[in-house]
């Protein structure tokens, strides 16, 4: 049995990458867990030496895996090619965490007792990951697993395999040991049961939508698995009256058109005072029916495909339910869809008079679609935003400090950004409130949930 990875904005078959049978999936789980005593053996400053070779390699093949990315997920190339900047940037940034893993001591109750914390890395790590950003997605998870001393394992998704290989060859070709660093290939439902299942396995990390977190969490439970979830967004941006219109405008499409609009922290509900949103909508405008939709491999190219038919329908169907109830079209709308070849292009849209009754502004879009709403107040923009189950990143825009300070301390979100389309960074903790997930990736914060703490109690001592 095979996947068949197909090139999203064609159609094309780009190759084909066998199943692992189960028996080969439980064989990689016994030795991710074997090679767990040895690797969280070897001294952190050698960890560290590896992943910098890791980055190297990675580095050294951008051509080829930026290629790789476009070929099976769709995304424009250049934008493949900052993702392998953004990926190397998390094995950069956790070669040097390796060497930062401090424990503590804690003055004890008697003279004769001294009491010592330290920290150990959880066993070997499970990863599954989505077909959005199919190398920052591996990096950010194996990045901080191997730097604390983890094993790691990894099932990308279904469809965007190839960069996945490509990265796990390069680890072992770094010198990273092959049992340390491994992946399966399979369906989502198939492998992620043996992963919960598997007392081998001492954690899970996931990136995809909250269903399938909500699955792995429950499974998870029986065998009492550490887990991290980062699940999916429905990100609010604010733009206050005061607001720099033309910034928020730039902002706006840089945030919302990355990937096509399928990135979880990318904007998905608009909300615009009152009295600026004409000028708003008429600049926004303007600027989105310049966007080329197309082949990410063609030049110039600023939108590709929809990765597939599931994601397609979903979006439609949210474009056509805001129309019924109301919603007035200021752009796009119009799309290609060839569902034999499975390739499916939306214009960039832009919907006007949207309200919370539409299913636009309470589910994830995924998607190239801008939905506009108004607000007078800002407590009144702060409840909108606040109004749905998801809580990973919400935008404001306002030069006035008393309304930052307010949306910040007010926004239920993991990562609130003030003026700015793109707070994602390595150095930086990424992650959601409420059920965007639990636990963060990136920053000093991303390593604590592949990590233990032991404490040493010694007695007897001579006064
Ligand atoms: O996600 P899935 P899909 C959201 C986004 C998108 C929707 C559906 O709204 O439109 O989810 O996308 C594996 N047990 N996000 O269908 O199914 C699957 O093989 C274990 C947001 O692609 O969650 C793949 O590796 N694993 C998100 C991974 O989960 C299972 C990124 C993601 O697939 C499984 C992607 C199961 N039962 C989608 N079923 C983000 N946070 O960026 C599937 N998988």
């Amino acid at each position: 049995m095979k996947l068949k990875i197909k090139n999203p904005a064609t159609g094309q078959l780009v190759q084909e990458v066998p199943i692992n049978t189960e028996e080969e999936i439980q064989q990689k789980l016994k030795r991710g867990h074997e090679s767990f005593n040895n690797w969280f053996k070897v001294n952190a400053h050698y960890r560290s030496k590896l992943l910098k070779k890791w980055s190297n390699k990675v580095q050294g093949a951008k051509e080829e895996i930026a290629k790789t990315i476009t070929l099976e997920s769709g995304k424009p190339i250049q934008e493949s090619l900052n993702e392998v900047d953004y990926a190397t940037s998390y094995i950069d940034w956790y070669a040097e965490e390796a060497k930062r893993i401090y424990g503590r001591t804690i003055p004890a109750n008697s003279e004769s007792k001294r009491v010592i914390v330290t920290r150990q890395p959880v066993g070997l790590v499970a990863a599954i990951t989505p077909w959005n950003f199919p190398a920052a997605m591996m990096t950010r998870k194996a990045a901080p697993a191997l730097a604390a001393g983890c094993t790691f394992i990894i099932k990308p998704a279904e469809n965007t395999p190839l960069t996945t290989i490509k990265l796990v060859q390069l680890a072992h070709e770094a010198g990273i040991p092959e049992d340390v660093v491994q992946y399966v290939n399979g369906y989502g439902n198939e492998v992620g049961k043996l992963f919960t299942a598997s007392t081998y396995v001492k954690k899970i990390t996931f990136t995809g939508s909250t269903t399938v977190g909500k699955l792995l969490m429950k499974d998870s439970a029986d065998t009492v698995k550490h887990i991290s979830l980062e699940l999916g967004g429905h990100a609010p941006l604010i733009i206050s009256e005061d607001a720099d219109i033309d910034f928020a405008v730039s902002q706006t499409i840089a945030s919302k058109f990355r990937n096509a609009g399928q990135t979880c922290i990318c904007v998905n509900r608009v909300l615009v005072h009152e009295n600026i949103v004409d000028e708003f909508s008429e600049k926004l405008t303007k600027e989105v029916v310049k966007l080329k939709v197309g082949n990410g491999l063609e030049k110039d190219i600023n939108i590709g495909p929809i990765i597939n038919e599931k994601g397609f329908d979903k979006i439609i169907y949210q474009i056509n339910d805001a129309m019924q109830k109301g919603a007035e079209v200021l752009c796009g709308n119009n799309y290609n869809a060839n569902r034999d070849a499975g390739c499916f292009f939306i214009h960039p849209t832009v919907l006007k008079n949207v309200n919370e009754n539409m299913a636009i502004m309470q589910e994830e879009t995924f998607g190239p679609v801008i939905p506009l709403t108004t607000f007078k107040e800002i407590e009144e923009a702060v409840e909108i935003a606040n109004s749905t189950p998801y809580g990973l990143a919400a935008y404001f825009f306002t030069n006035d400090y008393r309304t930052g300070a307010y949306f910040h301390e007010n926004l239920d979100f993991g990562i609130v950004s003030w003026n700015d389309g793109a707070p994602s960074a390595a150095h930086t903790p990424f992650g959601g409130m409420k059920e965007s997930g639990l636990g963060r990736e990136g920053g000093i914060e991303g390593i604590e949930s592949y990590l233990e703490t032991k404490y040493l109690s010694i007695g007897g001592l001579k006064k």
